[in-house]
């Protein structure tokens, strides 16, 4: 007994000293070392020099939005298997490219007769393509549950702008969009997928029954990464929802706990562009950690989930970046987190503009999850 609880002063000692050698930047700060005091100044000073680093060394330069070819987009309507109070929209969106047409199918679920626009949930889907329509429904998108909870839902599977695979950047999007050569702060496929649900947004936004203030990006792991950087690029997203995304997506980087800048560039040398890989074994060189990332999505609504038993993503980590976020949302008058106490396996915290929960278990995008989305999104919007 006695062993034990020296062991876990000694953890207790051992990790509030880790978090106290915790150097984070000030997200605050300008470029001449001086904090900023107010929200119009650090839109001017902040937030376009954080943007450019995280567009230059971490996850590289998208292309300009191309307009959508709206004659010969479609959306074709069809049955929901087995269920009347929803609609499905197989809808097929097109861009002129440089070198072709870019199409990308959605599949859009949204509540029947819901008698005004209402919000969008647009799911980055780095699972099975066929999750749009397996039945029984898959937790990973349980879209007419959201539908009847008065939301719209719409998923993009990744492999439609860009397949998940370390091949010279020669299919997607960057076969229509690239000019060779590629350099050192081109886009890779986690910013091409944030770029993506963008182009779902052009899409979308603009149909009847859609609110399109009220856009949500959600994505799981390697999805929830492209979704905060979705967020902080496309200012039309009004909550970025970040489930477990781990490294380069919610967590610190400088923490260097569970997977590191040089595991993931090792494993996903494709994921982000080329000078991210300067920082491999050296997160402290990092002139930015990922708490500026969510800073980014400020004032607008953002959302991050862990689960308790996912140490690879550094729950912990996931949870610090919420809390050093909060400053930026306070600069903008509102609370970042509604406190700055890590809730236990089960709770949440939704009442600040940054939303965040621990589910008991392990790596994955549950029911569980989407209903704390869905409370977090009620209390905002409804
Ligand atoms: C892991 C990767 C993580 C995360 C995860 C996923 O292998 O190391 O960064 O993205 O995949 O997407 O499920």
């Amino acid at each position: 007994m006695q062993t034990r609880s020296a062991f876990l002063l000694l953890a207790m000692i051992a990790s509030c000293h880790g978090e106290e050698d915790l150097k984070l930047p000030d997200p605050l700060t300008d470029a001449q070392g001086k904090r900023v005091t107010s929200a119009e100044e650090w839109k001017k000073e902040v937030r376009p020099r954080t943007l450019e680093f995280f567009r230059s060394q971490v996850y590289g330069r998208s292309p300009a939005a191309p307009a959508m070819d709206k004659a010969s987009s479609s959306f074709t309507p069809r049955e929901m298997p087995g269920d009347s109070k929803v609609t499905m929209t197989d809808c097929l969106l097109k861009f002129p490219a440089p070198k072709g047409e870019l199409q990308i199918k959605v599949c859009l679920v949204e509540p029947k007769a819901a008698g005004k626009p209402v919000p969008l949930f647009i799911l980055i889907n780095n699972r099975s393509p066929d999750l749009a329509t397996v039945d029984p429904p898959n937790e990973f998108w349980p879209a007419a549950e959201i539908a009847k909870r008065g939301y719209a839902t719409a998923i993009l599977h990744v492999a439609e702008i860009d397949p998940d695979k370390n091949e010279g950047f020669k299919d997607g999007v960057h076969a229509l969009f690239d000019s060779a050569p590629r350099q050192p702060d081109s886009w890779g496929t986690i910013a091409a997928w944030a770029w993506g649900a963008s182009r779902v947004i052009d899409g979308l936004a603009g149909r009847a029954g859609i609110d399109p203030a009220k856009i949500a990006v959600v994505g799981h792991s390697r999805g929830g990464k492209a979704a905060l950087w979705c967020g902080a690029e496309d200012e039309r997203v009004a909550l970025a929802i970040s489930n477990e995304s781990g490294c380069t997506g919610a967590a610190l980087s400088k923490r260097i706990s569970g997977e590191t800048v040089a595991v993931i560039n090792k494993a996903f040398p494709h994921w982000f562009c080329e000078n991210y890989k300067r920082y491999d074994g050296k997160e402290q060189d990092l002139p930015v950690d990922q708490h500026q990332l969510l800073g980014l999505i400020a004032p607008r609504l953002v959302y991050v989930a862990s689960a308790a038993g996912d140490d690879w993503a550094d729950p912990r980590g996931e949870f610090l970046s919420c809390v050093h976020a909060g400053p930026v949302y306070r600069l903008h008058g509102g609370a970042g987190l509604e406190n700055e106490t890590m809730p236990e396996p089960g709770g949440h915290l939704h009442g600040g503009r940054i939303g965040y929960h621990i589910r008991p278990g392990t790596h994955n995008l549950t029911l569980v999850d989407w209903r704390e989305f869905m409370k977090f999104a009620d209390g905002k919007w409804k």
